[in-house]
């Protein structure tokens, strides 16, 4: 007669006596719950000819299975190491029912393999493979990801790391890579739906009447303004930690994602922003954060405590840990709903404090573009009147042309701000108290470059679009380079502004006026 079986003892045995093989099925050595580093041999790909293959697949986060889209079996996606000055050939097998595609976020490609469908190649079909093939011209760290639907959101994502053609004037002892992810249980499309019926269906950090009782967040006449405007100050971040679990490699905050040092190496971070709609803010206590690179440029160091990594952006930061202890690396939404959490640890097993989240910020008028503090006359001016549709109440209007006189008003245009500022001097909304940060201005973290950009993209320099923001877009022009060069509208002073970047997180209420330099290897 058979033993009775009990499935959840059967599950419990296979769990235990597989974890190990269990998460090297899904999940990439560098990407594993202890991961000792970028050593060599890389457990990654690499070579002139790779094979990717896009499918459905399970991810464990947090010891839940959640549905995943994947490449070669896991999430993120295989670290693809090249070195500047080879040619790659990749092959991408799409075994999804639907269509997909892979942008090379970052990398100076030629315009058909850019992979971005309708626009430069029909996109890679169901059970079809394309191959895509490029030299590499540049170093430093990118990432790729779908460029179709709602994929990405679900883990079609994975970093790339590029070694210089010479030494790497980075010196470092290990290397990690950190790719920032925020992922859900419910599907992309929904999350989508809610956001369309109601943008701040997410959002449980709203002000309630308590607070205000409490004295706490916006006094009353703010709140009866901002009602009136039918602004939310709290709206800071669409999806929030609500529907998110925010991830490092693929690893949930309970997962606690280890990557090793031993005390005293230069341990340099390759920090990606892999999420759908997550700006994180990162920082890792009782270390010190010498940014390095930023969107795969070689800039001059920069030591902070605490950085902002908006979408799609990468920043490298050394660490050097002397103490044998363990430390939390902390990536907090900026709206505080939530954070991705990994240590950085001298042996495997350990833990360091995890920090409370901090209280989460709350957006200003500056925030909104129409700050008029600094405008003589008009600080006490009645905003009531203030129309965030399309009527016309004057220059207060959120999609006003007069304030914005060298854009055509087409659809995609949503909204311009009033009053747009330089905001590249500052920290980032929610870094307000933090002392040393990152910022776009003095000194300067963008200023190097030089390499794959600076020098090659000096020529034919194109004045083409002037870009208004009141909500953090991402500026990214597939193929290009930017450089952010100047600000010039009335009474806003010259930012003076010189980085070559492939994105920039435009800061809330910030106008910027760039221009895409054209070389002849940008595409
Ligand atoms: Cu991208």
């Amino acid at each position: 007669m058979n033993e009775p079986i009990d499935r959840r003892q059967l599950l419990r045995g296979a769990t235990l006596a597989g974890s190990g093989l269990a998460l090297a099925a899904w999940m990439p050595a560098w990407a594993q719950s202890v991961s000792p580093g970028l050593t060599a041999p890389l457990p990654i790909v690499s070579g002139e000819d790779i094979t990717l293959r896009i499918a459905r697949q399970t991810m464990m986060i947090d010891g839940r299975p959640s549905k995943a889209i994947g490449i070669n079996g896991t999430v993120p996606a295989p670290l693809i190491r090249l070195r500047e000055g080879q040619n790659v050939r990749l092959h991408v097998v799409n075994d999804l029912d639907e269509d997909s595609s892979i942008h090379w976020h970052g990398l100076l490609v030629p315009t058909q393999f850019d992979g971005v469908p309708g626009i430069s190649f029909p996109g890679i079909k169901p059970r079809s493979t394309f191959t895509y093939e490029f030299p590499i011209r540049q170093a430093g760290t990118y990432w790729y990801h779908s460029h179709s639907g709602l994929q990405e959101q679900l883990g079609h994502y994975g970093p790339i790391v590029i070694d210089p053609a010479g030494a790497d004037p980075i010196q470092s002892d290990r290397e990690h890579v950190i790719v920032l992810s925020d992922h859900s249980p419910i599907s992309p499309e929904a999350i989508f739906r809610r956001m369309k019926v109601d943008p701040g269906s997410l959002n449980f950090q709203k002000q309630t009447l308590a607070g205000l009782l409490a004295g706490r967040d916006q006094p009353l006449k703010d709140r009866v303004d901002w009602g009136r405007m039918r602004m939310d100050p709290t709206d800071i971040s669409d999806t929030t930690g609500a529907a998110y679990t925010y991830l490092v490699n693929g690893h949930g905050p309970r997962d606690n994602w280890t990557a090793l040092f031993t005390p005293g190496q230069r341990v340099r971070l390759r920090f990606i922003n892999a999420s759908s709609m997550t700006t994180f803010n990162v920082r890792i206590p009782g270390l010190a954060l010498s940014i390095v690179q930023a969107d795969g440029q070689n800039v001059m160091p920069v030591e902070v405590e605490e950085f902002q990594i908006g979408v799609a952006e990468t920043y490298d930061a050394i660490v050097t840990p002397v103490e044998d202890r363990a430390y939390t690396l902390v990536g907090e939404a900026v709206d505080r709903s939530g954070m991705a959490r990994a240590t950085l640890a001298p042996r495997a097993g350990m833990a360091a404090d995890v920090p409370a989240l901090r209280k989460r910020p709350l957006a200003t008028m500056k925030d909104m573009g129409m700050d008029m503090s600094n405008m003589p006359g008009m600080e006490g001016m009645d905003m009531s009147g203030m129309n965030h549709g399309g009527m016309e109440y004057g220059s207060m209007n959120m999609r006003d042309p007069k304030n914005a006189p060298g854009v055509a008003l087409n659809p995609g245009v949503q909204t311009i701000s009033p009053m747009p500022m330089d905001r590249t001097g500052e920290p980032g909304q929610g870094l307000e108290g933090v002392d040393v940060f990152l910022s776009h201005e003095a000194p300067r973290p963008y200023f190097v470059g030089g390499r794959s950009g600076g020098r090659e993209m000096d020529a034919g320099k194109t004045p083409i679009n002037e870009v208004l923001a009141t909500m953090k877009p991402r500026l990214h022009l597939f193929g290009h380079h930017h450089r952010f060069s100047e600000q010039d509208r009335q009474g806003v002073r010259s930012v003076g502004l010189d980085l070559v970047s492939q994105s920039y997180l435009v800061i809330d209420g910030e106008s910027l006026t760039y221009q895409v330099v054209s070389s002849p290897h940008a595409h």
